[in-house]
């Protein structure tokens, strides 16, 4: 996926925008407080597979979380190079930007958002799981941004809600870190999820991404054949699905 938002856009968010967000992001996060000469915010997106995530957690999405990010990086190496060339300064950002998911737990935060910057390329809307929710993938989608000094027409911002307040995302949160109510999106309890994360990782089988597996949104959902949501119930007619994850699970990881 691709998209692009002009930098005013941070500072002078779009009245149609889909969901409002109280409070905005802060000022230091927006892209041209972080580098600016920027007129323009490249977003790119890349999938994550849907019965590679339905093992989840798994050494098997966790390798494909480890490709997808480096894929994700390496991607906006070269298109941030590829502007410069052509006489646009440019820089990429990397898909994440932390340490160790033990820093997360005290400081859930990194110096700029690639799900904001997408909301604002027009990419998605948020869902009531608090990540970006697309018409391709629904949640099942990273990205990374690039910031350059060409000035390119913004995307369209989507202005349909995406979210279907299944609340299928609250029911199936392991640990119980989404709020099934008040604000819209919720403020998840971003350290009952990263404690969990980090717990995941030090069993190989990191991050958790139940919420981004259980949603269904996303045509991916028919390109696989899982537009029924009862395939992640105990139900005896999905059986064959549910001995093929466990399988995976037994295998790599602890
Ligand atoms: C830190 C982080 C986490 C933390 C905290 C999560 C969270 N809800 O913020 C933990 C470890 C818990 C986590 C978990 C997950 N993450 Co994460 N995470 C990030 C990371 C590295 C930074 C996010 C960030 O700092 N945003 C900055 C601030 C501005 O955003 P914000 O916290 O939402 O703040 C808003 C409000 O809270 C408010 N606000 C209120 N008070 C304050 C105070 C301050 C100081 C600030 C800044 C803001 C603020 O202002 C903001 C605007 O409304 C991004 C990668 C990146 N660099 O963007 C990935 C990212 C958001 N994660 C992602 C994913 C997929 C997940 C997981 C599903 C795990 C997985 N990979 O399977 C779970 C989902 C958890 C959930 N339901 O939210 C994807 C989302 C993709 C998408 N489709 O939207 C991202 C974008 C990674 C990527 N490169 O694609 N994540
Ligand atoms: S990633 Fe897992 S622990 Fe975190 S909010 Fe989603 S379902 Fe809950
Ligand atoms: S699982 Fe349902 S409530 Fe949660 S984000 Fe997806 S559509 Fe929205």
């Amino acid at each position: 996926m691709v998209g692009f938002a002009p930098v005013g856009r941070w500072e002078r968010p779009p009245k149609d925008l889909p969901n409002s967000l109280s409070p905005w992001i802060p000022e230091e996060f927006w892209p041209q407080s972080i580098y600016p000469e920027a007129k323009t915010v490249v977003v790119i997106g890349l999938p994550v597979s849907l019965p590679i995530v339905e093992t989840a957690p798994s050494i098997y999405y966790h390798e494909l979380y480890k490709t997808v990010n480096s894929m994700l990086d390496s991607k906006a190496y070269e298109i941030s190079n590829y502007l410069s060339e052509k006489g646009f300064g440019a820089i990429y950002l990397p898909r994440d930007a932390y340490g160790d998911i033990k820093i997360l737990i005290d400081k859930p935060f990194a110096f700029f958002s690639h799900k904001h910057a997408a909301y604002l390329a027009g990419l998605g809307s948020f869902g009531h799981n608090n990540v970006l929710l697309t018409p391709e993938y629904g949640p099942r989608v990273r990205f990374t941004s690039i910031f350059t000094t060409a000035k390119i027409k913004g995307d369209r911002i989507k202005t349909e809600d995406l979210c279907t307040h299944c609340l299928l995302c609250v029911k199936n949160c392991p640990v119980g870190a989404i709020p099934k109510t008040g604000d819209f999106p919720p403020p998840v309890d971003k350290k009952l999820c990263a404690v969990r994360s980090a717990e995941l990782r030090d069993e190989y089988r990191s991050p958790c991404g139940v919420c981004i597996k259980v949603c269904p949104v996303g045509q991916d959902r028919e390109l696989f054949g899982r537009k029924n949501m009862a395939i992640y119930s105990k139900s005896k007619k999905f059986g064959k699905y549910h001995k093929a994850w466990e399988h995976v699970r037994k295998y790599g990881s602890k």
